[in-house]
């Protein structure tokens, strides 16, 4: 068992079509937990710090403008090798080739629009969490059940 926590952006395209409650209950239906969640418009300088590996590529002012256009929405989650599992899940970068079964491969067909972000390492997310959450996540004990009578 190897617990992690990883970054998860629900980036602008998913959220204007609606799908952040689909998004969220791949997550969620998988076994993870959602330990931080928040809607915001990226900050410019956020973006700058996130995709620092992609800031010198041609395609970098077309996914800051794409980024910061409108709300997205940043989720911690949390489980068991976190990282890697959000990464199957979310599917192969380009929503054209991602496999049928991934939230890429069955909601979109772009590369630049791809509906979400996952950390690629444990490193990022590290690095990613605390960029997009500097006041930390949350976790409580997920065995309790309090919704349960006594
Ligand atoms: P990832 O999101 O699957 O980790 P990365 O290679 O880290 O993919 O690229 C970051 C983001 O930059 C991608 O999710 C995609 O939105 C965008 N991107 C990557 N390569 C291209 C490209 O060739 N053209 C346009 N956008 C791209
Ligand atoms: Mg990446």
């Amino acid at each position: 068992m190897s617990e992690q926590t990883t970054l998860v952006l629900i980036k602008p395209d998913a959220v204007q079509r609606g799908l952040m409650g689909e998004i969220i209950a791949r997550f969620e239906r998988k076994g993870l937990q959602i330990v931080g969640l928040k809607m915001l418009q990226a900050p410019e300088d956020v973006v700058g710090q996130h995709y620092a590996e992609h800031k010198e590529k041609p395609f970098y002012p077309a996914i800051l403008s794409f980024i910061t256009s409108s709300p997205l929405v940043a989720l911690a989650v949390r489980g068991n090798e976190a990282v890697a599992v959000v990464r199957n899940l979310m599917g192969s970068t380009d929503g054209r080739k991602a496999a049928p079964g991934t939230i890429r491969g069955d909601l979109g067909c772009s590369m630049g629009a791809n509906l979400v972000h996952g950390s690629d390492s444990l490193e990022s997310a590290e690095r990613e969490l605390a960029l997009w959450f500097p006041q930390g996540t949350l976790t409580w004990d997920s065995a309790a059940k309090p919704w349960l009578d006594a």
